[in-house]
């Protein structure tokens, strides 16, 4: 395979989620890349989702970080990376190896987390590296390790295209995973006898290919999993051989599942679920020989998190069904890396490759291997403890890599408050401006997807090349480069002498190797890299993806591996060989709802942003599916707090304040609300949900219960709302007065929404003072508190402001791309009398690929009563693209239906 082909596309990863699709790029004349899949790449062959196929949209410079600074003021590399060995040398010196720490990430490449990790456990000599995994993937961790003895995902993607039974639990798989979505949707399509069940509080997009969706009780995992068990066992459909030869602790495991369900409606009131609809889960699932359980955040970020993961586990142990192809538990990886990082050791918890603490031959093993007198002997602090620790003044330096955690860690306020006090916070980003780098002492450039150079693994298990498309604006370096001056800087150059990665993926896939060669070492590991371990610079650069474990070396030249499986022959990764069922209880989680607080908020992804949008805030399109902050909650719970649809509202719980527009669904339980994460301080005045949410974790894994917040809601006050379309950001003097506000990126420029206790008049006034001057204005006003103001240079939109005592009735989607056209009589006349003519009526995008409207579909919809996807795929080519729109097409649909159905209503009620 070569890397980069004659009409120089160069093949990469994708930079999100742990699918890890094989990218293809090629630079475009104007610095952006033009992107297509990697029809050779094993994840996707071919296909990409909205925000990989946008990713070229990204990578532009705007927002960039691009010089080192210490204290706001710009330096050069050597005194930032002298300041920050000293200040660490500083510490440890006086207050020992554990009043340090860092705080990294799964965006980090393979060799980034592999350096950092041999830094501190290694040579600084503390357990005090954690990474944002612990929010992700720390309770899969610890289920995986109890149950097989190591942490790791048996199965490969072909798994969930082989099996007859697919269960998506807490995964939003359509959203948040949509190559792995669109692979088993085709899968269906060609074989409708594979069922799907989706076990999720909301109605997600995930729901349009499921046969049967649980609306579970939030947080009730477990007790439907030890019902099943307890099912199975009583209906003879386990695998007793199985039990017998390969696993230990079943009838514990059994006797704790069968009193959680010792009766169907005990566990239709715990779960929510009717009596029928478990029955018929049960059923599927003890009649379905080859069965996938896809696993994620619903199950992870949970109190009760790793009890959520063995009870899952317990039941494909119970029937056999593990390490078979189309059956097996699937722990399905987030970020790109999420993977890797648990293989090198970015956990506080684990040592390196796969090694643990309290193991005294591991660890004399890795002080060898790296040389070292120093290595930490006991785990290090788990990122809840972490911060605490910051915030108590015993961690007094910390170092935070390639993650936001003002943003997407629990309890928002404690966090901002602890990197506050923190004596010596250091940052590396890509990005100049986030809630985290705000706070930070010293911040160093690094390098970005498309400019950094690496390996990440995704979630089957497989290592993929990451390569350098672009060169790097200003600074910016490679993240391993970063922390190895450090390391030299503080005395330890012998062990950090990289010259280029490859000489840190060698080493690092040498570690794996390490008493680990013979099936009779007694510290055999099943994350073996010995097949790597001699790659030379030009065999590392040609890498393609392979499947780990590797055990002998690959011909770089050829196809990629094929899929394997793990514990295929029964044999697990523990001491006895033999796989651990766990005993389970379910347990409600930590903080219940009450009178002040009596609705429980649910927090997730929404399908085109990426986190705290770093990087996907920069594509106008993909800005256009949720523009702004937003809470859903059941129409029932929205007449009961006096909400409206298109309102604001304040969500309040005991931990803070957040502020979102209503959206109104039946896609959540009535009692449940669900705000997305993608919010922060620079993109909305009050829209970081974690402000809401507690520092209660799983005490095994330490992941925050992220999706169980009490909360309550309440409409905001306020006398006016405005829409601005600008070039510039607006004056934060002007946001600060305002009662809400929030950002959106649109072509050229931003819209902003804001919400002002002001009336419209002295809102407008203060709106039009902002504005430059212009060749042409036009200007609208009524006598109910409607502007409509526009500025207008050459032709171009300059600066637009709308401001009513509402923006219920205004349709503002059509504003997005005018300042990047030129106007024609049409528009113009739009921006002052708000009504669409011709082109403008198209509506909102929901198809990114096609870029078909929300007016467009629901008109065809409608007109020509279009009542499935496929019909109104045919009909407007929405949904052909990447396909990970057709839910929302399925909703529109659905949106129509009942429009129409209440319309009918109304009007038969009326007659
Ligand atoms: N578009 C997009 N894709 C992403 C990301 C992104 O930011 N944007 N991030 C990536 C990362 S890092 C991750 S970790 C993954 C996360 O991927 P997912 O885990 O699929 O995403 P979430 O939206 O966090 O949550 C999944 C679902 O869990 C449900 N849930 C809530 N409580 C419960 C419960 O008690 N039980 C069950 N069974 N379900 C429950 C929620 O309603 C939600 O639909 O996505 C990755 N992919
Ligand atoms: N309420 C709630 N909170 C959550 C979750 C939830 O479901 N609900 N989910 C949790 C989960 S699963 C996750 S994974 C986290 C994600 O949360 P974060 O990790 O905080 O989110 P990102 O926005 O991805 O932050 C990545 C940062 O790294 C920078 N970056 C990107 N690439 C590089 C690089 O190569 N090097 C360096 N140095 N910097 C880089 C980006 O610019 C960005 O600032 O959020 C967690 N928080
Ligand atoms: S599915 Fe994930 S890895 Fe694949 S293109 Fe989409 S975001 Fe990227
Ligand atoms: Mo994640």
């Amino acid at each position: 395979m070569s890397t980069t082909t004659k009409d120089t596309w160069t093949k990469t990863t994708c930079a999100y989620c742990g699918v890890g699709c094989g990218i293809e790029a090629r630079p475009t004349r104007d610095g952006a890349l033009e992107i297509q899949g990697d029809q050779s790449h094993p994840a996707n062959f071919g296909r990409l989702c909205s925000k990989g196929l946008a990713l070229g949209e990204t990578v532009g410079h705007q927002g960039r970080l691009l010089h080192p600074s210490i204290a706001g003021t710009q330096c050069d590399w050597a005194p930032a990376l002298d300041t920050v060995a000293s200040r660490f040398s500083e510490v440890i010196a006086q207050h020992g190896p554990d009043a340090v720490a860092f705080y990294v990430s799964g965006q980090l490449l393979t060799e980034d987390y592999y350096v950092a990790n041999k830094l501190m456990k290694g040579f600084i000599g503390s357990g005090n590296i954690d990474t944002n995994s612990r929010l992700c993937m720390s309770s899969s961790v610890a289920g995986h390790k109890r149950a097989f003895g190591a942490d790791c995902v048996p199965g490969c993607y072909a798994d969930l295209e082989l099996a007859d039974l697919v269960i998506l639990t807490g995964s939003n798989l359509a959203w948040c995973h949509p190559v792995l979505y669109q692979r088993l949707k085709a899968a269906k399509t060609a074989r409708p006898e594979l069922k799907v069940i989706v076990i999720d509080p909301r109605t997600t997009s995930s729901c349009e290919i499921a046969d049967l969706h649980l609306a579970i009780h939030p947080g009730s995992d477990v007790a439907l999993f030890n019902g099943l068990l307890a099912y199975l066992a009583q209906h003879q459909h386990l695998d007793p051989a199985y039990i017998a030869d390969h696993t230990e602790g079943f009838d514990m495991a059994l006797a704790s599942a069968r009193r959680d369900a010792q009766d169907l409606r005990a566990l239709a009131t715990i779960t929510g679920i009717s009596r029928q609809q478990l029955t018929a889960f049960f059923r599927l699932f003890a009649e379905t020989e080859k069965v996938v359980t896809v696993y994620s955040q619903g199950v992870n970020q949970s109190s009760q998190g790793t009890d959520k993961v063995n009870s899952l586990l317990n039941c494909h142990l119970a029937t056999g069904r593990i390490g078979k192809p189309g059956s097996g538990p699937f722990s399905v990886t987030g970020q790109p890396n999420a993977m890797g990082g648990r293989e090198v050791g970015g956990l506080a918890n684990t040592l390196a490759a796969h090694m643990e603490f309290g193991n005294d031959t591991q660890s004399q093993m890795v002080s060898e291997f790296w040389q070292t007198e120093t290595l930490a002997r006991t785990p290090g602090l788990k990122a809840i403890d972490l911060f605490d620790a910051i915030d108590s003044g015993r961690v007094k330096a910390v170092w935070i890599m390639a993650t936001n955690p003002a943003v997407s860690l629990p309890d928002s306020e404690t966090i901002q408050r602890a990197l506050t006090q923190c004596p010596f916070v250091v940052v590396s980003d890509c990005i100049a401006d986030t809630d985290t780098t705000r706070l930070a002492d010293v911040l160093l450039p690094a390098q970005g997807w498309s400019e950094k150079s690496g390996t990440v693994t995704n979630s089957e298990r497989r290592i993929s090349r990451q390569r350098r498309l672009l060169p790097t604006p200003g600074d910016g370096k490679p993240d391993w480069w970063i922390i190895s001056e450090v390391a030299k800087r503080m005395g330890f150059g012998h062990a950090f002498d990289y010259r280029h990665e490859a000489d840190i993926f060698r080493e690092y896939s040498r570690m794996t190797t390490l008493d680990n060669t013979t099936a009779a070492s007694p510290a055999r590991r099943v994350l073996n890299l010995s097949g790597l371990a001699n790659l030379t610079p030009e065999q590392y650069h040609q890498l393609s993806p392979q499947q780990w474990p590797v055990l002998d070396q690959p011909a770089t030249t050829s196809e990629t591996s094929i899929s394997k499986r793990l514990f295929a022959n029964g044999q697990f990764a523990t001491p006895s060989g033999k796989a651990q069922f766990i005993a389970v209880k379910y347990q409600p989680p930590l903080n219940q709802i009450s009178l002040a607080y009596p609705l429980v908020l649910n927090s997730g992804r929404i399908r085109d942003q990426w986190h705290t949008m770093t990087r996907t805030g920069l594509s106008p399109r993909l800005g256009e599916h949720t523009p702004e902050p937003c809470v859903t909650l059941h129409p029932d719970d929205a007449a009961c707090h006096h909400l409206t649809s298109g309102q604001l509202a304040r969500i309040t719980s005991r931990y803070g304040e957040v502020t979102a527009r209503v959206t109104l669904s039946r896609s959540v339980r009535a009692g449940d609300v669900f705000v997305p994460i993608h919010w922060n301080q620079t993109t909305a005045s009050a829209g970081k949900v974690c402000q809401l949410i507690g520092p209660q974790t799983d005490s095994l894994s330490g992941q925050p219960e992220f999706k169980f917040t009490p909360v309550a809601l309440a409409p905001l006050a306020y006398g006016s709302e405005a829409v601005v379309l600008t070039k510039r950001p607006l004056a934060p003097e002007l946001l600060t007065d305002c009662a809400y506000w929030s950002r959106q990126t649109v072509s050229q420029g931003y819209l902003y929404r804001l919400a002002s206790e002001a009336k419209p008049d002295a809102l407008f006034a203060r709106l039009a003072q902002t504005a430059s001057r212009a060749d042409r204005q036009l200007s609208f006003s009524s006598a109910n508190g409607l502007y409509r103001h526009a500025l207008i240079e050459k032709s171009l939109l300059e600066f637009y402001v709308l401001v009513a005592d509402s923006l219920h009735q205004h349709d503002v989607e059509w504003l997005y791309p005018l300042l990047d056209e030129p106007l024609d009589d049409s528009i113009e006349r739009a921006l002052i009398s708000g009504q669409l003519e011709g082109k403008l009526a198209g509506g909102k995008t929901v198809c990114a690929c096609k870029q078909v409207g929300k007016n467009t579909l629901c008109a065809a919809i409608r007109e020509q009563q279009l009542t499935t996807v496929a019909e109104v795929s045919a009909c407007t080519q929405a949904g052909t693209g990447c396909g990970s729109c057709t839910g929302e097409i399925q909703l529109l649909i659905e949106t129509v239906q009942e429009e129409d159905t209440s319309i009918t209503n109304a009007v038969n009620h009326r007659s």
